[in-house]
């Protein structure tokens, strides 16, 4: 049996909660992290050093890091593909981690987990900007094609997706992305993405 540790309003954590939800795949999950603690114990820290979540236990293999977790499941229990398919989505999640994460996380955390008054518009605004060429890119690539891999939904829509939801969820301007617009409601028909991923930004 699967067993995931990790709050659900935490974006790591929703990519593998969709991922298991798309697959099918019997779990349980344990809520741990921020206000439900667990992270920090021995045992937790035993499974995951860095005291983060998501971490799973899979019949005895533990795994953390979420975008190795949702690789992991989609090669266990995902649809056959080919090399070239694959790598066109391992491609989206690395560059989701290496171009969108830090400034879409620095204007969520500023926006929705910062008091007001302890707020900084400035990095705000830079992070926003940021955010913003980054999801030039993704929206460049939409246009041609309705999922960032191809013509039907994979891992490497799983990081972006859930990106997706909180950019467009943000209280910023932002500059009109069509594709990405459209990419958010071709989402939205897959209930394992309304359940887990498109949750109120806490
Ligand atoms: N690179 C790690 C990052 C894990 C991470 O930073 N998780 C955050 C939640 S999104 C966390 O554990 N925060 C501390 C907490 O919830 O107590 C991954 O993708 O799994």
């Amino acid at each position: 049996m699967l067993k995931i540790w990790g709050r659900v309003n935490s974006i790591n954590v929703q990519k593998v909660m969709w991922t298991v939800a798309e697959l099918n795949v019997p779990h349980t999950r344990v809520d741990a992290g921020m206000a439900f603690g667990v992270v920090g114990t021995p045992e937790y820290r035993a499974l995951n050093p860095n005291g983060r979540v998501p971490t799973i236990d899979y019949d005895g293999f533990v795994l953390w890091e979420s975008n190795t977790i949702v690789r992991y499941l989609y090669a266990r229990h995902g649809p056959a593909r080919t090399l070239e398919e694959s790598y066109a989505a391992e491609k989206w999640m690395d560059w989701v981690l290496a171009t969108l994460a830090a400034p879409v996380t620095t204007a969520f955390w500023q926006l929705i987990r910062t008091p007001a008054e302890k707020r900084d518009d400035g990095a705000v605004a830079a992070a926003v900007e940021q955010a913003a060429d980054a999801f030039k890119i993704a929206d460049d690539a939409l246009a041609s094609q309705p999922y960032l891999s191809g013509r039907a939904l994979s891992m490497g829509d799983v990081p972006l997706g859930c990106f997706v939801h909180r950019w467009l969820n943000l209280p910023v301007e932002r500059p009109a992305h069509p594709n990405i617009t459209r990419y958010y409601e071709r989402l939205q028909s897959h209930p394992a993405y309304r359940q887990h991923v498109m949750i109120p930004l806490s």
